[in-house]
């Protein structure tokens, strides 16, 4: 397995190699020259090359703690690494556990269980008692549920939450049943652990089941469960990459994510922002910056931003406030594309970003305007990808995407072409997620709107306001709280 695996990326080297640092690199970065060095032959071979990586690991997928996963990681981290001139790279370590399987029996019966990411491993058997409401309060919880299997909603706060609640009462178990119709493939706590005791084993039921158990405890029967889960504990690593030219203290955080879901290759999520940061950061060393550039590729993004909250958690005031703006590259690659900017003044969702937030938007529609020459829209900025913990953490964020599993419509066809009524990519979280199922067309126009955004803070912040991150931050926690109790984050915790 490793044996191919190196010999992609030795085949990768060599291109990176003739690229290497040349004395034109004391030119300031211009959005225009970066952008003419973005080619779609680059991309395309990067896609196929994680391509690689998943279906050459056993799990045939890149989810944190795969083979095709720690292939991704290894093959970005050393890529760079051949520009040791020009940028610090390491490697941030941050230990997981991961859910490999479950088994729940109800009253005797057994019934499918789905393994829940960070939710320790092991065995519990007793009563089961119903948490009414959406089990996001302390008060939703009885005061003690010693030796009690305690059933949950997933929904409105994340997991983790809950489970903390339950095991702080005495819990020994948690089931988490679906709020949606369907299986919970893939669900994870979605919260690192703030201890080692904080979590108990939990299994994840479908919303009939939860259902069930509901209507028989509310007619007055007893329900016991009994719930076996199997974890396995990993490290995993972000990746961080900065210039060691430009100004230190003012940075431009330009960041993807680098794992993929159970179910495929993950090469348009979001391998596809990876894959555009990286060709960016290689092209990138033809020039010199002003403002230092940061690259991240996150780890663990689909198990719950966690790559990106562990890193956010890991700086102290002083490391924050160095960041001037943070971007965030996902899905860009959509083969039913829609041209899409995170709406950072809220003009479209009400929901708007730490002041900054609302310049990035701004410039991405420029981009989008006035240099590609094609429509766009905006999407809610609701904290859903790898730049809501930096929102939470009163940092200025911004970005583009090309869509998920939502349905263009009528009036986006008129805009952008591709079918009505479809999914922006029908591929979204599917194994058909791969190289060849991308749109290299749109792909292009979102690379280089990465690389206009990255050479243009590069060069000079003047376009966003001063840094305060103490009016802001007490702002931004506000606005996410409330936008959290409310129905439309329902759905997508
Ligand atoms: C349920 O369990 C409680 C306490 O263990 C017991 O008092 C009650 O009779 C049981 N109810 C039924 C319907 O079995
Ligand atoms: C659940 O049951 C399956 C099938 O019997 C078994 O392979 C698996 O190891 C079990 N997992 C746990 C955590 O008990
Ligand atoms: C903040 O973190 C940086 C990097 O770890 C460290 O060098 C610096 O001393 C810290 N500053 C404060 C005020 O703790
Ligand atoms: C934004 O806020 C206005 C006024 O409160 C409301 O009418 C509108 O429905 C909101 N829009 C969205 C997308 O939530
Ligand atoms: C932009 O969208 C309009 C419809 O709203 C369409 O007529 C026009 O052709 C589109 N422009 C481009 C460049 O696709
Ligand atoms: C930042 O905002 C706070 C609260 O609004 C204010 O007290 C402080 O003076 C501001 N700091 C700067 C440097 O503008
Ligand atoms: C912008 C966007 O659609 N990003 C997606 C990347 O992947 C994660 C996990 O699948 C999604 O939650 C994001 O929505």
């Amino acid at each position: 397995m490793w044996t191919s695996i190196a010999a992609f990326a030795a085949v990768a080297a060599t291109v990176v190699d003739g690229l290497a640092i040349d004395p034109r690199s004391n030119k300031l970065v211009t959005s225009e020259a970066l952008r003419k060095r973005i080619k779609v032959a680059a991309l395309e071979e990067k896609a196929h090359l994680l391509e690689r990586f998943a279906y050459d690991s056993p799990d045939k997928n890149r989810v944190i703690g795969s083979e095709g996963h720690q292939a991704t990681i290894d093959y970005i981290t050393n890529t760079i690494k051949k520009f040791s001139k020009y940028y610090d790279v390491y490697q941030q370590p941050m230990p997981l556990s991961v859910g490999l399987s479950a088994n729940v029996t109800i009253n005797g019966k057994e019934t499918e269980g789905y393994a829940v990411g960070l939710a320790p491993g092991g065995h519990a058997s007793g009563p089961v008692i119903a948490i009414p409401n959406l089990a996001c309060e302390e008060s939703d919880f009885p005061d003690d549920l010693t030796g009690k299997i305690a059933l949950v909603f997933r929904g409105t706060c994340v997991s983790g939450e809950k489970v903390a609640f339950a095991a702080a009462k005495g819990a020994i178990g948690v089931l988490v049943y679906n709020n949606v119709e369907g299986n919970l493939l893939g669900y994870s706590l979605q919260r690192y652990p703030e201890s080692d005791t904080d979590y108990v084993p939990t299994v994840g039921i479908s919303q009939a089941v939860g259902e069930g158990i509901i209507s028989l405890l509310s007619a007055g029967g007893n329900v016991t469960a009994e719930l076996t889960s199997e974890a396995k504990d990993i490290t995993t690593y972000n990746i961080i990459a900065q210039t060691k030219g430009g100004d230190q203290n003012n940075v431009i955080h330009v960041s993807g994510h680098s794992d993929s879901v159970a179910q495929g290759p993950g090469i348009n999520d979001n391998g596809s922002g990876s894959i555009s940061l990286l060709e960016i950061a290689i092209q990138l060393t033809h020039f010199s910056v002003k403002n230092a550039v940061r690259f991240s590729w996150w780890t663990a993004e689909e198990e719950g931003l966690l790559g990106a909250e562990f890193y956010v958690k890991s700086l102290n005031q002083t490391e924050k406030d160095k960041i001037r703006l943070m971007l965030d590259f996902d899905m860009m690659a959509s083969p039913n594309y829609a041209f899409q900017i995170y709406d950072g003044d809220g003009s479209a969702y009400n929901l708007t970003g730490p002041p900054g937030s609302a310049e990035a938007e701004a410039e991405f529609t420029h981009y989008f305007e006035n240099i590609a020459k094609v429509n766009h829209t905006e999407i809610e900025f609701d904290g859903r990808s790898d730049y809501g913990p930096f929102l939470d953490a009163g940092i200025a964020a911004g970005g583009i995407a090309c869509g998920a599993e939502g349905i263009k419509t009528e009036e986006e066809f008129q805009m952008f072409g591709g079918a009505a009524g479809v999914p922006y990519d029908v591929n979204y979280h599917e194994d058909g997620d791969t190289a060849n199922n991308l749109n290299y067309d749109a792909w292009i126009v979102m690379a280089r709107g990465i690389a206009h955004s990255t050479a243009t803070y590069a060069r000079s912040f003047d376009s966003l306001p001063p840094k305060n991150s103490t009016a802001v931050k007490a702002r931004a926690e506000t606005q996410m709280f409330e936008y959290k109790k409310s129905g439309r984050y329902l759905s997508m915790i």
